[in-house]
């Protein structure tokens, strides 16, 4: 098997075509679904979610982009990592892709979720600058993966948040610890409770994302952003990371055989199932109204 810094480091020798910017290469990605964008001059890398129509995160894409940012992350020539996606304007990411935890067997729930763990880790825990370019709506899983990273900038008039009542579910309680760190203890309190979806204007008001541009800018202005972080000397700025973010890694850590049960137990319940076929059926309505 290669190594994810192999895997890397051969991706570097064998990038192909240049983009349209300057030196930036596209990298080979082992997903059709995430493109692995790489500027060697300034060592900033782009993960751009190509998993269409909505970027929801199967159990596969999940894999997929952890595997990527584990090959940055590894990689000493990457110095900072921007998030975006390719629907740009639409959907940044519409969180988990609700599928997985519909009509399924044990075994599947418990694979789906243990993904969702490595995940968190490796983007939650990553060493590096990462700067999230929400460009398009960001509900729920998509919501999350932006508060893992260190700066977000959002375009103007979309939504994001922690909706998750409002399919009948409950957001993780390492959901909640990523919004609170943001907005604080009573805030995350109540949009976990009503499940709400910020305009981005005020999402930026309460400090859920940093910055808020016309769509145009997102890019632009995160990378902006990411530039600045990554001029600060590592291993100071990993060291850092770890220290602000290490007890939350840890309490998840000690319990990840007990939040994969907590998940199943809930996600079975009969009226959980209930409650998610009525919001997939809305979701499938509202592409039928007129
Ligand atoms: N999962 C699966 N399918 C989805 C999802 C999703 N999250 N979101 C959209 N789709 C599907 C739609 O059903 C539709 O399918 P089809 O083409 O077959 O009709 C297709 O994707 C396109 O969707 P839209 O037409 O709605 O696309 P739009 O561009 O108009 O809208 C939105 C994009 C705004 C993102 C919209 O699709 C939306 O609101 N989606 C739902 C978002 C959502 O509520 N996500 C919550 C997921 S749960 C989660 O992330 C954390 C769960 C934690 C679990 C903890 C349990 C203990």
């Amino acid at each position: 098997m290669i190594s994810p810094l192999r895997h890397l480091s051969r991706s570097l020798l064998i990038s192909n075509k240049p983009t349209c910017i300057g030196l930036q290469r596209k990298l080979s990605s082992s997903s059709d679904q995430v493109q692995v964008e790489f500027d060697d001059k300034t060592g900033l890398a782009t993960l751009v979610f190509a998993n269409a129509p909505v970027n929801s995160f199967s159990r596969k894409f999940l894999a997929d982009v952890t595997n990527e940012m584990k090959s940055l992350e590894t990689n000493s020539d990457v110095r900072g990592v921007m998030l975006t996606s390719q629907f740009d304007g639409r959907v940044f990411s519409a969180g988990f892709d609700i599928l997985e935890m519909f009509q399924k067997p044990t075994e599947d729930l418990q694979k789906f979720w243990g993904a969702v763990h490595d995940w968190y880790f490796q983007f939650f825990g990553s060493t590096k600058p990462v700067v999230a370019a929400i460009n398009g709506h960001s509900p729920a899983g998509g919501c999350a993966l932006s508060l893992m990273c260190d700066f977000r900038v959002m375009a103007e008039d979309r939504v994001i948040g922690l909706n998750e009542t409002q399919l009948g579910i409950v957001a993780p309680f390492f959901f909640a610890d990523l919004m609170e760190r943001a907005i604080g203890v009573r805030r995350t309190e109540h949009a976990l409770l009503a499940g709400t979806l910020f305009k981005s204007q005020q999402a930026r008001q309460i400090g859920l994302v940093d910055q808020v541009v016309p769509l145009e800018e997102v890019k632009t202005t995160a990378l902006k952003q990411l530039t600045l972080l990554s001029k600060i000397p590592q291993p100071a700025y990993g060291i850092t990371k770890q220290l602000m973010r290490g007890a939350s890694l840890k309490k998840l850590d000690q319990c990840r055989e007990a939040d994969i049960a907590t998940f199943v137990n809930l996600i079975e319940k009969p009226i959980v199932q209930k409650a998610m076929g009525y919001y997939l059926q809305q979701l499938k309505k509202k592409k039928a109204a007129p």
